[in-house]
């Protein structure tokens, strides 16, 4: 039987257009709710809008419209929004829809009929932008609100109240006894905190202002705003009307299913006012509330005076819907805040997903056309002993999947994310220590299973990611998927994570398109790259040349071509720069047991000297290496080869058995520059 699984977001209040933190929140609520579908849960994803209150009101009034009209002309465009991120809600609510009306009174009705409301005098501090009443100690310095922190007045007024100090024993038992209640953890304590310092009744009807939702017989109150808002997350689900399929699959009894995906500024609303209204009606309460961090704007918290409100739909119209949801979950960890800016979203979108992703899938169906006609190889792991990287092989894959799934269904996106880069990484780079340009050239068996072997593995891969990364970026996972031969959509897919499903597709056909990632050049990159290269006095730098290349040599490849004509690979004297080339000189060298092309060396590079292992044993032996002076790139990551730890590379050229070092023998030794100098 399917899981049922249901989402929401908040529903977002329409005083204004929408911005990057609502397309935060909405994105990261379809990636769940499409998770949860791929793998074959029963999914209701709602989203949808806030539209009742006195500010509504007010700016309708500011606007010469009636807050009816006033909300229909801004709703569409949240719709709008939604369309353009590929946001796949099932529902949409709005609170001024007549079966909201109808499920708010029900409620209020329900909780009076219960004696849990009662009528008194209100009286405190009240801020009109933020809805709220606010005590005296919780008031900003020099009484401001502690939330917007504009000034409050002291409003007094007739209204209904919510017992809500009733539930406060209860509401701390079930926190206590359901860890997964509140996410993440922090915030759980932070809510633990405040109820036991009390929980005060709570006020939940307004005299001050119409519009908004009526208290049953009682026309000169309108139900409190969050009363009313809150109560979306059953209307939805036909709440009054609690008997049908829907409402039960949906909203439990026992078991709760959903997850209400909100920003930590109104976690109380949710993780207090909420529970304690359903314990009051004797309705089962979400199962998680999540909630997520603050957006700010390059370093500043966003704000229209300050003038630096990101519209989101610009921002995916420019760099890419799929780019930017990529963006938003894979920079920060969900629940910490994070800071947007525009470099920061291309840096990402040309490092992880132009350079790692996109390049890797190129290159492998480049290849796999080239060498292989077209037809997806079978990876034979008899063949060869496993070479390092492993996390390209089907038990590590199937690992990483498990890992993956964990790390989503806690809301972990960015280590899901990871999780699959990890796999990424290590794919690409075992293309660069095999280099199946060389291995297709070889007429011996071993190479051409090799080749397969090579580029089946990272096909497996590229499946594999396609699949882990399609909740995130759903439509260039399809092409992506398209272009590996699927005749289906992942969209229609139902993926049951624990089996080896992502491997049995040896023998398809790909079908070669456009590449999904290509480089982002903005205007001031490009400024940036030609005022670095006038400083260093360069000539205009070369004609693009082929990305990436075989690993320990430094040899270009036609089928590493760039990605489009148009993709720019060039880089500046900056960039070079980052690479540390030093002269060494190699001290020892001796073959890697049960390896024909590994040689470890001791490579004495001035300050220190290093083990460094490089692939050309078929082209020396160990004999001829001992005293070469050679150039080393210093300031590689770290890697192990076979087990043995790698300290960096040494740079040669040519075919595997015939390659030839670089480096400076052929000066006299008395001009050779000396271990430790820098190659510039
Ligand atoms: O609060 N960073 O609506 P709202 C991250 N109607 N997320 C942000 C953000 C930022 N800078 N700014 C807004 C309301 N958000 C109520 C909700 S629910 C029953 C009623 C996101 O339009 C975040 O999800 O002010 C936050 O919780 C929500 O927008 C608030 O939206």
């Amino acid at each position: 039987m399917k899981n049922a699984f249901y989402i929401t977001t908040p529903i977002y209040y329409v005083n204004d257009a929408p911005h990057v933190g609502h397309a935060y929140t909405t994105v990261a609520a379809d990636v769940l709710a499409r998770y949860h579908r791929l793998i074959g849960d029963d999914v209701f994803f709602l989203t949808g809008t806030d539209e009742h209150g006195q500010k509504v009101e007010k700016t309708a009034g500011e606007k010469g419209l009636k807050p009816q009209e006033f909300v229909d002309s801004i709703v569409p465009q949240y719709k709008e929004l939604w369309r353009l991120l590929n946001i796949s809600n099932d529902g949409f609510i709005r609170t001024t829809e007549e079966r909201h009306k109808k499920s708010v009174q029900h409620l209020f009705k329900v909780l009076q009929d219960k004696g849990d409301i009662y009528k008194g005098e209100y009286e405190d501090w009240y801020c009109i932008p933020c809805e709220s009443f606010w005590t005296s100690l919780q008031l900003k310095e020099g009484g401001k609100c502690p939330d917007c922190g504009r000034p409050v007045e002291k409003l007094k007024e007739e209204s209904y109240f919510f017992r809500m100090s009733k539930y406060e024993k209860q509401l701390l038992e079930h926190i206590e006894t359901h860890p997964d209640f509140i996410r993440p953890e922090s915030r759980r304590n932070e809510i633990v905190s405040f109820i036991k310092t009390g929980l005060r009744d709570l006020s939940i009807s307004r005299t001050t202002f119409k519009w908004g939702i009526p208290v049953p017989g009682d026309d000169r109150h309108v139900i409190y705003v969050w009363l009313d808002a809150l109560t979306n997350y059953i209307t939805a689900l036909g709440y009054p009307d609690t008997d049908t399929e829907k409402f039960k699959k949906f909203w439990p009894e026992e078991n709760p299913v959903a997850a209400h995906v909100i920003g930590k500024d109104i976690l109380r609303f949710h993780a207090v006012y909420w529970p304690c209204l359903l314990l009051a009606a004797e309705l089962p309460l979400p199962k998680t509330i999540v909630s997520h961090g603050w957006w700010t704007i390059e370093g500043e918290k966003m704000s229209k005076s300050k003038g630096n409100v990101i519209d989101p739909a610009a921002v995916a119209k420019e760099y890419g819907v799929d780019e930017f949801r990529y963006f938003l979950l894979r920079e920060v960890p969900f629940g910490l805040d994070g800071d947007f800016s525009k470099d920061a979203l291309v840096n990402r979108i040309n490092s992880d997903l132009a350079n790692d992703l996109g390049n890797l899938h190129f290159r492998t169906i480049n290849m796999i056309e080239k060498y292989l006609g077209g037809e997806i190889p079978e990876p034979n792991y008899d063949v060869d002993e496993k070479i390092l990287p492993f996390n390209v092989y089907e038990p590590e894959i199937l690992g990483l999947f498990k890992k993956y799934k964990d790390l989503m269904e806690s809301f972990s996106f960015n280590d899901a994310i990871q999780t699959v880069w990890k796999m990424i990484s290590d794919a690409n780079r075992l293309i660069d220590l095999q280099a199946p340009w060389t291995l297709a050239k070889s007429e011996a068996t071993k190479d051409k299973l090799r080749l397969n072997n090579v580029l089946g593995s990272s096909a497996q891969v590229i499946k594999a990611s396609a699949i882990m990364l399609y909740p995130i970026m759903p439509e260039k996972m399809e092409i992506i998927w398209e272009q590996l031969g699927h005749s289906t959509h992942l969209a229609d897919e139902k993926i049951p994570i624990e089996k080896t499903f992502w491997r049995y597709f040896a023998g398809q056909k790909i079908v070669r398109g456009p590449a999904p990632f290509p480089r982002i050049e903005t205007e001031r990159i490009k400024a940036k790259k030609a005022a670095s290269a006038a400083a260093a006095n360069q000539p205009s730098p070369p004609a693009p040349l082929p990305e990436t290349g075989e690993g320990l040599k430094k040899v270009k490849e036609s089928v590493n071509e760039p990605q489009t004509a148009a993709v720019d690979n060039r880089i500046t004297i900056d960039d070079f720069m980052k690479a540390d080339l030093r002269i060494g000189k190699i001290l020892e060298a001796e073959r890697v047991p049960k390896s024909d092309k590994l040689v470890k060396m001791k490579i004495d590079i001035g300050a220190e000297t290093r083990q460094i292992v490089g692939g050309i044993g078929k082209a020396y032996s160990p004999e001829e290496l001992v005293g070469r002076t050679v150039v080393v790139v210093a300031n590689l990551k770290p890697a192990k080869l076979m087990g043995i730890e790698s300290q960096g590379m040494v740079l040669a050229a040519g075919d595997v058995n015939t390659l030839k070092l670089a480096g400076f023998d052929a000066v006299d030794d008395a001009g050779k520059p000396a271990p430790g100098t820098r190659v510039k």
